[in-house]
């Protein structure tokens, strides 16, 4: 299988996440990527090469212009403004609140932000539209015939909506490789997040269609991130209506209970004949994650990539979550490994 990286993720490296009260070093580090390129080569999955550039057309295929903006210039206008420290929104346009962007940075980054751990620092913008230029490199692969392709993405994506930031996401790497295969002329794309949390970006960003069927197998929004995303009875709406399938599962879910949502899922995914498939990989499903509590073995990795197989479709893999960071490469590229054993 052939994967797609740059080191240009290493650009996004800011000092702070917001996680229990503090400033802490953030869970979606750079040393991430540098275990599963360890891994990579360790098991010789294929040919490693880097992204050709796609400027922001593809992008705003799936993202609000003046979203694609604020991002682009967010850390300068937050420096600019005087502030010590990286951007972190402090104010939020809530419930009977005006929804009405305002000017300032601060309150612009309120406006964007789904969520208020995910800091803005120098380069996390570059780092981004890099990550992008990654999936969409291995969309072109797809496209050019290949039976899978893994996009190393990182900053990861699924969090990120149409004009939303958060969950340490940016832009949504998978939507927007799903889209440009549609614009290269997929009728159908399926999208598989087995990401421990629930994808609620891309979601949202089609929600309302039914040229892209979007599953996911995540904690219950009851008790985890994004909280308010990813309940069973969100399954679409207008002609969306049905094309959105969400599997939320309690503590302690183990490999067996996972595993027969991930087959409920798959056998939805193949009833949708799609051209292709995306698969939102990330590892956080891992029972010694730090911050989510799923209970698959580094082995169960393995074992769904080859029932991801089975579907003998066109599958990009697109690189997610997953915060046990000394396991992220040997899980993530089980998963691989395991798909192209099958
Ligand atoms: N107490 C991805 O996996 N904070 N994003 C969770 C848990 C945000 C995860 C706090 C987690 C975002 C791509
Ligand atoms: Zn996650």
């Amino acid at each position: 299988m052939l994967t797609v990286y740059t080191e240009d993720h290493l650009q996004r490296n800011v000092r702070t996440e917001l996680y229990g009260g503090q400033l802490v070093p953030p869970h979606e580090c750079p040393e991430r990527v540098g275990y599963v390129l360890e891994r990579l080569h360790a098991v010789s999955l294929g040919e490693i090469i880097g992204p050709a550039r796609y400027g922001l057309e593809p992008v705003l295929r799936v993202h609000e212009p003046k979203f694609v903006e604020f991002l682009s210039t967010a850390w300068t206008e937050w420096q600019a403004a005087g502030n010590l420290g990286e951007a972190i929104p402090d104010c939020w346009p809530a419930r009977r609140m005006t929804q009405r962007c305002p000017s300032s940075i601060t309150g612009k980054l309120g406006y964007y932000a789904m969520a208020g751990e995910t800091s803005i620092g120098p380069g996390t913008w570059e780092a981004a539209q890099a990550a992008a230029d990654v999936a969409l490199t291995a969309a072109a692969h797809l496209n050019g015939g290949a039976r899978s392709a893994f996009a190393l993405c990182r900053p990861p994506g699924h969090h990120a909506g149409y004009d939303l930031y958060g969950g340490y996401c940016f832009l949504n790497n998978a939507a927007i490789a799903a889209q440009s295969l549609l614009d290269r002329g997929a009728k159908r794309i399926a999208i598989l997040d087995v990401d421990f949390h629930h994808g609620n970006g891309t979601q949202d960003i089609f929600y309302h269609r039914d040229d892209v069927l979007y599953v996911s197998l995540h904690g219950d929004p009851a008790e985890a991130f994004p909280y308010f995303s990813g309940y069973a009875d969100e399954t679409g709406s207008g002609v969306g209506e049905g094309y959105t399938l969400n599997f939320p599962m309690p503590r302690a879910t183990p490999f067996s209970v996972w595993q027969q949502a991930l087959q409920l899922g798959l056998d939805r995914i193949r009833d949708y004949s799609p051209d292709a498939l995306v698969v939102s990989l990330g590892v956080d499903t891992f029972e010694h994650d730090p911050i989510s509590f799923f209970k698959l073995s580094s082995a169960d990795f393995s074992t769904y990539g080859r029932m991801i197989a089975r579907l003998n479709l066109p599958t990009l893999f697109a690189f997610e979550g997953g915060y046990a960071v000394a396991d992220v490469g040997i899980n993530t590229v089980n998963v691989l490994t395991g798909f192209e054993a099958a």
